[in-house]
Order: C-alpha cells, then structure tokens, then sequence
C-alpha cells in the first residue's frame, strides 16, 4: 500500500519556539502533567466523516477538497481507501482513537442487505488495521438523519416501519462498535425533534424515543458491550427544535425513563454555545450530576447561529474545559475532533494543520488548567464564599435537617444578615489572565 499524504512525515513536538507547521508546539505526549502524561489526560479521536468524508460541500457550493484518495467515490475501493488515509492520518499525528457513523464507512445501498455486507467487509479490514497500529476505537454511531426515509426522525417518526430501520441501523452499529472493542455509543438526536407543535404529538415521540434507547441497552449488554451510552445534545438543528435541547434536558429524560445508569453525556462545544450555555456549563452540568462522559472537541463561530464545527483554537474554553475535566476526575471517554477544515482550507496539509491546531490547544488547556489548580486561588475563593454555611445554622440546612418555622425564628433574632460576599469576578478573572500569559 502506497503512501497517501507523501511528503508529510511523523509530526513531532518542537516545542512553542517552533515555526514548523508539521510540529507540535505544546502537545507533548509523554510530558507529565499532575502525574499523568498528556496523552492519557486526552485521548484524541479522529472523526471519520468530517475527516475522510467532508468535502467542502456546503448549501451553496459543491466539493472544494479531493478526498477521493486515489479510489473513484461511491465504491467499496473508495470506502478501503479510506481506511488506509484514515489510518496513515492518525499514525502520522499520533492519534489513537477514532470515531465513526455506520454509513460513513461504506457507501450505503438500496437494499440494507448490501449495506450491511459491506460494512461486514469493511470492519475487517478496519479490524486489521487496528490490530497492526494499536489504533482503537472510541465510539461509534448510527446515521439516522441523512436518509430521506428519516425525514420525520428515527425514533420519533410517525412510521412504525422507518422506526424498525432505524432499530436495525442501531443494531448493526451496535455490532460494529463490539466489533471494534470501543469504549462508547453515542445517540446525537439527528432528526429527534420538531418543526412545529401543530403537527407533532411531543409525548408519544419521546416515549418511543426512549423505547429505542432501552432496546439499544438491552441489545447491547446482551453482545457483551460494557462501555458508556451516550447522549449528545444539541438545541437545534437540522431541527427547529431537538429534543435533546442541553445536557440538562437530556439528564432529566434519562432519569424519567430510567436509563440513567447505563447512559452518560457526550459534549460537543459547538452545541453548548448554540444552545446558549458555555461549554464549560455543559460539562458542569454532566459532572456534578455524575454523567460527564466524553467530548466533541471542536469550536463555534460566535456571530453564527448554526453548528460551523471548526478546529479548536481558543485556549480560554480550552482551559474551562480541562479545569471541568480535570476536576471531575478525567473521561471515561476522549476527546473526538468532530471539526472540520473551514472550506477554503482544501490541502491534505490542511487536515493535517487542523489537527495539530486543535491538539496544540487542548495541550494548553490542560497544562494551563493544571497550573490554575495548582495555584488553588479559584478553589480557595469558592471554598471562602460558602463558609457561612459552616455555622452551626448553616449546617443545620446543608444537613437537611432545618424546617421553614425555625429559619424565620433565627431571622427574626437577626437584627441584620450576615452580607454575601462579593463575587469578585475581575479578581478571578485577572487571576485566569495571569496563569495564562504570566
Ligand atoms: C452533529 C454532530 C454529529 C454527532 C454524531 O452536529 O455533532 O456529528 O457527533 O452523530
Ligand atoms: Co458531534
């Protein structure tokens, strides 16, 4: 097998000084940060359809990239050539994950059948590739938006029969992913959701939403998956509005059908900001509530209302993000580049630099979340902020043990209350500024 991306080599870290384009300049893999080396904090992962499959097509324009590599589009030589740029892709920068849906490993037929064959096809010579470069799989999905025969959802259409594809797909994605021994399956609610109230019987399409996530559970730990679930929400698009609005709504939708201890969140940052939360809320969210799973690590344009899935490249969110993780004790899952290049970025060279951009910035997030947990000043605030609630009144409420009668007996003895404190937000904020350029 012939080299794909020729003339660019195993990418290495050079250090910040670096003017190299191919080098890493803060990714250092085995640079041991609060004990671990960076690569267990973040476990990459390379998105096969943005990746391989994404072309530059968008509402107003055809392809501006070849991602052909070498093999015509459509055929199941063009699904192989896929795996062998994926793999050479990954090997060169170092990434040990990837994540896939069904349809973007195979050119998917008329007849499910032959989807089917192929995609058994395929996953074996993925399988090999595995075997021979360590490569493992993070996560794997089922497309059930792109389809016309999804054009009112999957689990939340209005026909039993698209309802059985739909299971079907997940079926044999579910088959895949075990396959491949990957550490989760990601529901994202393509289609999930509604365009207008007047046509849409809301309760019924999230009861057989859940329906289908509790036979994907059962199926899934009847073939020996032990991984995660996960839900990845998102507020809209394509839909108006989806069901799967914020980590919140999806949390409180697990708990009501009872699937909250076999799922966890996977947080995309682009979703959060069109949801109107920061990223950094999302994964709060997920993390107190013991749900914080994986991430789609990619990045929004603030000016635009819609998922644009660009590489990351700000090391503010970056940080919020690897303090959240580091705080909640790291990810059972990793961090997937569902971003792609911006349109007119169409070279091989600029997958590549994509990628070394979004890894560069996540390797400052983590060492400059580490420093900041290091310096325990933020900590140290939030801890001094709640200690009122360390007096004897205040314990008597965290405990649970207060009732309304004897609080407003207490205040009534209180000439005045104690003040909260100021929330010294430009302090902290400074204190941010200075571990990052200081
Ligand atoms: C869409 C999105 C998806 C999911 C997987 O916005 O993020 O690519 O990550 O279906
Ligand atoms: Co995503």
């Amino acid at each position: 097998m012939s080299e794909i991306f020729k003339g660019i080599d195993k990418i290495r870290y050079e250090g910040p000084q670096s003017k190299n384009p191919f080098a890493f300049k803060f990714f250092d893999a085995e640079k041991i940060v609060l004990g671990k080396p960076m690569k267990e904090h973040l476990p990459f992962a390379m998105a096969w359809w943005h990746n391989l499959g994404a072309a530059g097509t968008d509402m107003f324009g055809r392809d501006t990239a070849d991602k052909s590599f070498g093999a015509p589009k459509g055929t199941m030589e063009h699904a192989k050539a896929k795996v062998d740029a994926g793999f050479e892709f990954m090997q060169k920068l170092g990434i040990e994950y990837f994540c896939f849906h069904d349809v973007d490993l195979v050119p998917e037929a008329d007849d499910m059948n032959v989807t089917n064959a192929r995609l058994n096809e395929i996953s074996d010579y993925i399988l090999l590739k595995m075997k021979e470069t360590g490569i493992k799989c993070l996560w794997g999905t089922a497309n059930m938006f792109s389809n016309p025969r999804y054009m009112n959802g999957a689990g939340s259409t209005d026909s039993a029969e698209v309802y059985c594809f739909a299971a079907a797909q997940i079926k044999k994605a579910l088959d895949l992913t075990v396959k491949f021994g990957g550490r989760g399956y990601v529901f994202w609610g393509g289609r999930e959701g509604y365009e207008t109230l007047l046509n849409t019987d809301m309760k019924f399409e999230q009861e057989n939403i859940a329906r289908l996530m509790r036979m994907a559970v059962d199926y899934g730990r009847k073939i020996g998956f032990t991984g995660d679930f996960y839900i990845e929400p998102k507020p809209k698009e394509p839909m108006k509005h989806q069901y799967d609005f914020d980590a919140a709504t999806a949390i409180g939708f697990l708990r009501q059908y009872g699937l909250d201890k076999d799922f966890k969140m996977n947080i995309e940052a682009n979703h959060a900001t069109l949801a109107g939360h920061t990223f950094e809320h999302e994964l709060r969210v997920s993390a107190i509530n013991g749900m914080l799973g994986s991430i789609d690590a990619n990045q929004g344009d603030m000016l635009l209302g819609w998922d644009t899935d660009e590489f990351p490249f700000n090391v503010y969110d970056a940080t919020l993000c690897m303090y959240e993780v580091l705080k909640a004790g790291g990810l059972t899952g990793g961090f997937n580049f569902d971003a792609k290049n911006r349109r007119p970025s169409n070279t091989y060279q600029d997958m590549f630099e994509g990628f070394i951009l979004g890894m560069d910035t996540f390797a400052l997030g983590l060492m400059k979340a580490a420093a900041l947990i290091e310096d325990g000043r933020l900590d140290a605030f939030v801890k001094e902020k709640y200690s009122g609630f360390d007096s004897p009144i205040g314990k008597k409420i965290t405990s649970g043990g207060a009732t309304l009668e004897e609080l407003a007996a207490y205040a009534a003895e209180l000439k005045d209350a104690e003040p909260p404190h100021s929330g010294k937000q430009e302090r902290l904020e400074a204190i941010l500024n200075s571990i990052l350029f200081g």
